[in-house]
Formats: structure tokens, C-alpha cells, sequence
């Protein structure tokens, strides 16, 4: 698979490095409007051929894959143009502006026959992702209720400027990761209750946002957010669970400590993610998660199966983020099948 990049801001950086760990990808092309960043990016491969501009480097072409590491306001028309040049494509969340924008974009892509994901690498998380096997297994029967935790005080502005200054925030670029753990291991929800608060006042959005969600198969979940948390230890950037079953409890702890408890008997193991060579503490957890996902694309494109963070599964995330600003908006409870 020769893999084209657009946009090497600071994230991409994790997913350049992830090409290279990934069996069966090679990097040819990149892309960045700002010659700096196109730089330091090209540095990391021999012989990688670079555009200052989308549309040139789609002309030239010579790749199977677009993988799209802009912020969102570039989203839908790179995907457009990636459809137009009929290859496949990854895209980073949030996918898009907004939910028709979203499933425009899914529409796009289809008509082609080509393959879309979205980045939405959380929940391959690999200490979040045994959590999922674990209750995928069955081991704690049904799951009836689950809370999905994420809180911090990380400083999350210096490297990311961009998230002071959207009028949404922990919601639609973090929630949005939290909400789709939600759904891998409850499915699909049907209604969401949500309230959101800014405590830090130097920035423009809502930086805590607590949501409750009931699941198509009758379990409820809770997913709280937060980035005006202090805590000690500091957990960033761990989204700790707690999964209560008919037969048992699954519960991800801070510091990876992942118990599964039947009757009386509990069961505890290390679950902390490797540091992979070009990974730094404590973002190994996600850097791990990026290399995880650009590989299950890879291979789902092996085998011809859908990626199991297709476009068209992650519009239901997509959903519950506009669902959930609905709800805190409007202080009401709103059903998913409405949207
Ligand atoms: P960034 O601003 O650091 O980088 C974006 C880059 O894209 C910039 O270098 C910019 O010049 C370039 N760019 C923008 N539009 C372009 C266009 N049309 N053509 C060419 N280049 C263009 O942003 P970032 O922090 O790297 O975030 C990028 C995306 O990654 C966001 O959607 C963000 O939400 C997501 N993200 C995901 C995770 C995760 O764990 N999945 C973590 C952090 C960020
Ligand atoms: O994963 C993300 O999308 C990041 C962060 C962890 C900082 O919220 O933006």
C-alpha cells in the first residue's frame, strides 16, 4: 500500500512514525501547507516526494492511500478530493463539522468503492482494546451499566493550540474518543443526556462535559470528561472503566491495572501499553493506539473487510457528539434516531 499524508502538524508526526511499524505500507507522498512542517516531515523518509498543495500532489498521483492529518475544517473537501481521485482513504476525528457534512463524506467515498476510515484510534487503545475483548468474550455476561472516565488537567493547549479556541471543545476532540469506547463495548445508543461546563476561563469552549447514554442492547452508560481536573496521579491520557455484567465486573484502573471479578474471585493484570522506540510518556498509550489502527486498515484491506472504525461506523459517534451538545444546549434528553 503506497500511502500519501496531508497535513504534518503535531500529530502526524505519530502516524509518520506509525507508517513505518506498519507491515505492508511504504510512505511516498506528503503533504503541508507550511514548508517548515512539509520539511521536517520529508526528513523522516528517503526519497518521499512533498506538495505545498492537495491538489498538485493528487495530479501526480501514484498512491492507494490518502491518510488526511489536518484539523477539521480541512476535512470534508480533502475527502471530496480524495473521492474524486478514486483512492482509499483515513481521516483523523473529528471527522467533520457537522453531521450532514459527515455523511456527505461517507457518501462521497462509498460511491467510489473505496474504503474509508476514520483516525478513531481509542478504542484500539491496547489496554482499552482487553477491556473490549474482555466483555466481547461474554466472561461478565451481559453488561448492564458502564462509566467511561477520562479526567485531567494536562496541559493540552501548548501543543495544541487550536483546542482554546474552538466554541466546542472536550466534546467534539475528546468526548468524541470516549463516546466511541462507549459504543465498542455497549453498541450503538439510542438516547443521550449531557450537561458541559467551562471552569478554565482562558479558553472558548467547554472543558468538562458529563454524559449519560442508554444502549440498544438495555445497558446505560456514563461517560464523563474532563480537562479541569486535578489529580494526583496525574492519569493523562488514561480513559479508565468500570463494566458491571450479570455474572461479574471488568474494571481498566489507573496505571493499566485491568481486574475482571466473577463471584468473589478477582483477577488483576498489567495491562500498561509498550513505549515504542519513537514514543514518548505519557502520550506512548496513544502513539501505541496509531501504529494499532493504521495496521488493522492495512489489513482489513487485505482481506476485503470493512475497518472496524469505518466512516460509516464512526457516523454514529459522530452522532452522539452532536447529540450530546443538543442535549446540554437545550437541557434535554435527545434520541439519536431524530438526528
Ligand atoms: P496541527 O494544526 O498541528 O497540524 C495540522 C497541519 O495541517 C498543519 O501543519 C497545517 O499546515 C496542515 N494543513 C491544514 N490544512 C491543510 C490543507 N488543506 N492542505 C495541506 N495542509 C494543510 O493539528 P494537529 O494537532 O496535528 O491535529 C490534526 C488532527 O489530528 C485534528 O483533527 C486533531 O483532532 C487530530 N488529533 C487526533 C489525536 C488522536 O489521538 N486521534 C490526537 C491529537 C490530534
Ligand atoms: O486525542 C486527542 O484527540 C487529543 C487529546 C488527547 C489532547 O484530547 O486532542
Amino acid at each position: 500500500m503506497k500511502i500519501a499524508l496531508i497535513g504534518c502538524g503535531f500529530f502526524a508526526i505519530n502516524q509518520l512514525h506509525g507508517w513505518k511499524g506498519v507491515d505492508g505500507a511504504e510512505v511516498v507522498a506528503l503533504c503541508d501547507r507550511d514548508q517548515g512542517r512539509l520539511d521536517v516531515a520529508a526528513a523522516m523518509f528517503d526519497g518521499v516526494r512533498t506538495y505545498t498543495d492537495a491538489g498538485a500532489m493528487f495530479a501526480e498521483g501514484g498512491f492507494d492511500v490518502v491518510d488526511i492529518a489536518t484539523t477539521v475544517g480541512s476535512h470534508r473537501p480533502l475527502v471530496e478530493m480524495a473521492a474524486r481521485n478514486n483512492v482509499h482513504v483515513i481521516c483523523q476525528k473529528p471527522f467533520a463539522l457537522t453531521l450532514s457534512d459527515a455523511r456527505a463524506m461517507v457518501e462521497a467515498v462509498a460511491a467510489t468503492g473505496k474504503t474509508l476510515m476514520v483516525h478513531e484510534n481509542f478504542r484500539w487503545q491496547s489496554a482499552v482494546r482487553a477491556a473490549i475483548d474482555e466483555v466481547r468474550s461474554g466472561v461478565i455476561g451481559t453488561p448492564f451499566f458502564g462509566r467511561i472516565s477520562f479526567r485531567s488537567g494536562y496541559d493540552v493547549y501548548s501543543g495544541q493550540p487550536y483546542l482554546a479556541e474552538g466554541e466546542r471543545f472536550i466534546i467534539e476532540d475528546l468526548g468524541i474518543h470516549i463516546l466511541d469506547i462507549s459504543r465498542a463495548l455497549f453498541g450503538n445508543a439510542t438516547r443521550i443526556t449531557a450537561t458541559t461546563r467551562r471552569i478554565n476561563p482562558a479558553i472558548k469552549g467547554e472543558d468538562v462535559a458529563t454524559m449519560l447514554l442508554e444502549h440498544e442492547g438495555g445497558a446505560t452508560s456514563v461517560v464523563d470528561c474532563s480537562y479541569a481536573t486535578r489529580r494526583a496521579p496525574e492519569t493523562f491520557p488514561e480513559s479508565l472503566l468500570e463494566i458491571d455484567g450479570e455474572l461479574g465486573t471488568i474494571r481498566l484502573d489507573a496505571g493499566y491495572q485491568l481486574s475482571v471479578q466473577i463471584g468473589e474471585q478477582v483477577t488483576t493484570r498489567d495491562v500498561s501499553p509498550p513505549v515504542l522506540p519513537w514514543a514518548s510518556r505519557p502520550w506512548h498509550n496513544i502513539q501505541e493506539s496509531v501504529q494499532i489502527i493504521q495496521q488493522h486498515f492495512v489489513d482489513c484491506l487485505r482481506d476485503g473487510r470493512a475497518p472496524e472504525t469505518s466512516g460509516h461506523d464512526n457516523l454514529h459517534t459522530f452522532a452522539l457528539v452532536e447529540a450530546a451538545y443538543l442535549s446540554a444546549r437545550e437541557h434535554r434528553t435527545v434520541t439519536l434516531a431524530d438526528l
